[in-house]
Parts: structure tokens; C-alpha cells; sequence
């Protein structure tokens, strides 16, 4: 996948409504109504061509994002992931116990919020009952906390939410390990949610029964983060 550096990260709270604001009615309709099923199938071709100016073609590119820049730089010889929290055993993993575990591959479009897409992303990782079967979650856990290394971004998945998706903790990208500016060494992917539930640079995960909101949302960006039409009924 062609990766291009956005000189402008992110940095303000632009979320869903504001974003439909932006783009006027007819728009907002396409894009957050029904259709947004049709994109997710892929037939962005489809669309009236005023549309498509503003709607990223098929295997559109990537935006790094990064609130905190420079990006987190570790040391694969001695990069951890801590599990701790609402679980029987705090563990922690280096990148070989993980690669030892039982990896799940899936190919999934990405959506950004603000409006970017990129198609079929192929990657490769950890299930997160998986993840989680030697540590054991505490029957009171009802949420996991994804800490990033970049401080202060976080973001919390219920696990009914886990439950219901195709979610995983991703190693590989695109049949390679996930690059640096892409969260290397480990990132959350939650295909039917926006990107800014999936947390780059993870160097933590602890149990909780009090999810807090995460970085996005403590700015004005929708609990959930559903791609709209694929919550779960
Ligand atoms: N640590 C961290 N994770 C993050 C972000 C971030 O700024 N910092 N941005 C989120 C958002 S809003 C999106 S859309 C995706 C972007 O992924 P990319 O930078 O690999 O394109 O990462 C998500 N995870
Ligand atoms: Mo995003």
C-alpha cells in the first residue's frame, strides 16, 4: 500500500457531525445513511461524480497520524506488552511470545472518521480471546484500556464490542510487520469501527469494569465509533 505523510496530523476534534456539516445534506445522506453499506462493498465507482471529488477512490492512501510526534521508536529486542488490570495473572509478551501464538489473517477496508479510506488491508495478528487466555479476564472485567506508547492516546473497547468483530491485535500489515509510522510493533484493528479505535504503538492492556473514554472521545468524537450500518443488532 503507497503511504503518504500528512503534514497536518489530526489535531482537533472534528467529529462525525461536524465532519456531515462540512459536506452539505446530500452528502451527509450518501455517506452516513444507507450507502454507507454500498461503500463499505466497495462501489465507490458508483457514486455521482461530485461525490467521488470528496470521497477517497478505491485503495485510497493512507494518513499517518500521530498526536504526539515523533513517533514512539522501540527496541524490538526489548519492546513488552503488558496485560494487567481486572485479569487472574498480569502477563507481559515480547514480539517472539506473541509470534508464537496462534495468528488469525483477515483483509479489511479502513476508515478514517474525517473521511479517508483505505481498501483491503490485509493483516495478520493476535485474536484477543487468544490474546487474553493466559492472563484470564476477572468475571468483574466488563472493558479493555489500550494504552499507546505515544502518551496520552488511549482508547477503550468493551468486550461485547470484541465479541461482535472481526478485532485483533495486528503485528503485520499488508504481509509485512507493521511499519513504524503505521504503530509498530503492535496495533489494534476493529474493521467495522473508525480508525480512532485502534490504537498505535500499544504497550498495554488492563482489564477494567470502569471504561474511561478515549482520546478521540474526551474530544467530541462518538463513544462507539461504529462504522455506520455495521453496529451489531
Ligand atoms: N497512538 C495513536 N494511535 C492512533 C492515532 C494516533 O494519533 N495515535 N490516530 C488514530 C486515528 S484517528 C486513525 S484514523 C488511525 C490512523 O492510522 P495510520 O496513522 O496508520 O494511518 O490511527 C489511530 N490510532
Ligand atoms: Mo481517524
Amino acid at each position: 500500500m503507497e503511504e503518504q505523510e500528512d503534514p497536518l496530523p489530526e489535531g482537533r476534534p472534528l467529529g462525525r457531525k461536524a465532519f456531515v456539516g462540512t459536506l452539505g445534506v446530500g452528502l451527509s445522506a450518501l455517506l452516513w445513511g444507507d450507502s454507507a453499506l454500498r461503500l463499505v462493498a466497495g462501489v465507490t465507482e458508483k457514486l455521482p461524480a461530485s461525490v467521488q471529488a470528496v470521497v477517497p477512490p478505491v485503495g485510497g492512501q493512507w494518513r499517518i497520524y500521530a498526536i504526539n510526534p515523533p513517533y514512539p521508536g522501540y527496541d524490538e529486542a526489548t519492546w513488552k506488552l503488558t496485560i494487567d488490570g481486572l485479569v487472574d495473572k498480569p502477563v507481559e509478551y515480547s514480539m517472539a511470545d506473541l509470534r508464537a501464538m496462534e495468528l488469525a489473517e483477515q483483509t479489511s477496508d479502513f476508515y478514517c472518521v474525517t473521511g479517508w479510506t483505505v481498501r483491503g488491508v490485509e493483516w495478520r495478528g493476535v485474536r484477543f480471546d487468544t490474546l487474553l487466555a493466559e492472563a484470564g479476564l476477572k468475571p468483574e472485567a466488563t472493558a479493555l484500556e489500550f494504552i499507546s506508547e505515544e502518551e496520552p492516546y488511549v482508547d477503550t473497547l468493551t468486550l461485547k464490542q470484541l465479541e461482535q468483530q472481526e478485532s485483533m491485535l495486528a503485528l503485520d500489515m499488508d504481509g509485512e510487520p507493521i511499519r513504524r509510522e503505521h504503530g509498530w510493533p503492535a496495533r489494534v484493528v476493529v474493521p467495522r469501527m473508525y480508525g480512532y479505535k485502534g490504537v498505535k504503538w500499544l504497550a498495554r492492556i488492563t482489564a477494567t469494569d470502569k471504561p474511561e473514554p478515549g482520546y478521540w472521545q474526551q474530544r467530541g468524537y462518538s463513544l462507539d465509533g461504529w462504522i455506520d450500518g455495521t453496529a451489531p443488532s
